[in-house]
């Protein structure tokens, strides 16, 4: 009996790590063994005024790592995901207008999933935030008159 039970532990510790392995696999962990994460990998686009995608999908619920990079050598950028279509969007663009320098964000976050900081020339940054409830939710760029200029797209949160 004494002798079978190190030969039972051991097998346990396998098919654990053997289950770990192949969780880490599938949903592109960081490691810890902990909830799935996605990771979003966006920049803008060159000097002009939008981002290098104008969509993506993320799973609801999710833990989402996002890196937002300013490539522009002249302008300042930032990504501000807002919660809902174009309406809200315009309000917060108006709101972060009011705000002003440096950040152009307003105080009040209600409109807001997740934002970045106003980033200068070559400057990135990266954000975590749980993905909300399905559906779909617009990201502007809230330096004045960008938005305007079409530096925006759509997140895609999915069931
Ligand atoms: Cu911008």
């Amino acid at each position: 009996m004494k002798m079978y039970k190190p030969l039972w532990m051991l097998m346990v510790a396998v098919v654990t790590a053997f289950a770990l392995a192949a969780c880490g696999g599938g949903g592109g962990g960081g490691g810890s063994g902990g909830a799935a994460s996605t990771t979003i990998e966006i920049a803008s686009d060159g000097e002009n005024l939008a981002y290098d995608k104008t969509a993506f999908t993320v799973p609801a619920g999710q833990t989402i790592t996002l890196t937002f990079r300013n490539v522009s050598t002249a302008q300042q950028h930032n990504i501000v995901i807002v919660k809902g279509g174009e309406d809200v969007a315009a309000r917060v663009d108006e709101e972060a207008i009011n705000a002003g320098p440096p950040d152009f964000l307003p105080a009040d976050r209600a409109d807001i999933v997740a934002a970045t900081k106003m980033l200068g020339p070559g400057a990135s940054e990266t954000i975590t935030f749980t993905a909300p409830e399905p559906g779909t939710y617009v990201f502007i760029c809230t330096y004045p008159a960008h938005y305007a200029g079409g530096m925006k797209g759509v997140m895609t949160v999915a069931p």
